[in-house]
């Protein structure tokens, strides 16, 4: 920021000088090269560390950040994809700091081991700001602030709903076999909705019969399904760590001549997630395919934004902003769910709203 300053500070002396050589400075500065040059320079760098590709959330996530760090409102974005490779993201941010960008702004694909990238981005005096998923760092002053979600409380509030509607339906705990497909082990959003999965199936007494790794993407959700119910046939509900997963284990379970709903006690099988925001996964939502998502919602460029903007300010954001959020079902007679002091709507997504 003070580099910008220095330089528009440089620019607008010219400009001023030129105009007073030229018509006496009562008049206005003409649109002088100097000034596109004003413009250029006066952008606010960010260098974006993305995750990567991996799901539909991801890609809304991307075109949210993109679509509010234009020209248009005064930033220059270096994108970068990491394929999803913590390796790729330490690179991206030593580039980052080499052309020396107003801001990186990271998106983890895990919580562990970033002190040491970090620290050389404090070096640099370039601050960070985190996104989506956090880093367990030593110091929680090598990054300025984080925002995103709460992943252990989503991850409660579906396991709620789920034992509303179990009691609901007079369907007893005994009779709950629950698999977990997980997202990326070791991502702040696998590790808050397996822990608050863990929690409650222990609580309310489910039956847990596996753990599988889907990786946040439909490919490997169908290999965790596969899985699944090659060993476990008595499987009953599958809890899905995203809408990726889950529409990778719907097309196995259906493949395999099984139907996907709610009503397990008539052999169907129950399928919960997260995210809710894909076209597909609210299509399956209002056709009962899928009954309850827990919502993660992927809109953080307004939220970044408006932080650098703060900060531009000399004001001092608010280190941890959670997101508010709810949950989608197709049951009427579910209106909310309330976990720790934390009631949330439920919305219900039908043919009309989907
Ligand atoms: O739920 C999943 C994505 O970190 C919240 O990552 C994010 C998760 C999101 O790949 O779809």
């Amino acid at each position: 920021m003070k580099k910008r300053l220095i330089i528009t500070a440089v620019y607008m002396l010219m400009a001023i000088s030129l105009c007073c050589f030229t018509a006496g400075c009562s008049s206005r500065p003409q649109n002088t090269e100097a000034d596109s040059n004003v413009k250029e320079d006066d952008l606010i760098v960010v260098g974006f560390s993305q995750v990567g590709s991996e799901s539909y959330w991801r890609n809304m996530n991307t075109e949210s950040m993109k679509s509010v760090f234009t020209k248009e409102n005064g930033y220059r974005l270096i994108f970068e994809d990491a394929q999803q490779k913590q390796t790729n993201q330490i690179t991206a941010i030593r580039s980052f700091i080499q052309r020396d960008v107003d801001y990186i702004v990271l998106a983890p694909v895990v919580e562990t081991g970033w002190d040491t990238v970090l620290s050389e981005a404090r070096e640099a005096g370039i601050p960070v700001i985190i996104v989506d998923r956090q880093v367990n760092v030593s110091d929680d002053s090598l990054f300025r602030c984080w925002v995103g979600s709460d992943f252990e409380l989503e991850g409660k509030l579906v396991c709620m709903w789920m034992s509303k509607y179990f009691n609901l339906k007079g369907i007893s705990p005994e009779e709950i076999h629950i698999a977990d497909i997980q997202g990326t082990l070791g991502s702040s959003a696998q590790i808050g909705r397996t822990n608050g999965f863990n929690q409650m199936s222990t609580l309310y007494g489910w039956d847990v019969v596996d753990y599988e790794e889907g990786e946040f993407t439909k490919s490997k959700g169908k290999e965790a399904m596969s899985n699944i119910l090659r060993v476990h046939k008595n499987v009953n509900v599958v809890y899905c760590e995203n809408d990726s997963e889950a529409l990778g284990a719907i097309e196995v379970l259906e493949a395999s001549g099984k139907k996907c709903g709610s009503d397990i006690l008539n052999g169907e099988t129950m399928i919960v997630s997260f995210d809710g925001f894909n076209k597909e996964a609210r299509e399956c939502i209002a056709d009962g395919r899928i009954s309850c998502i827990g919502e993660c919602n992927p809109d953080h460029g307004p939220r970044v934004e408006s932080i650098i903007r703060k900060l531009e300010a000399g004001e001092e954001p608010e280190k941890y902003q959670y997101v508010t959020e709810g949950i989608f079902s197709n049951t009427p007679e579910i209106k909310s769910v309330m976990i720790s002091g934390q009631e949330r709507t439920v919305t219900v997504i039908n043919d009309q709203n989907k």
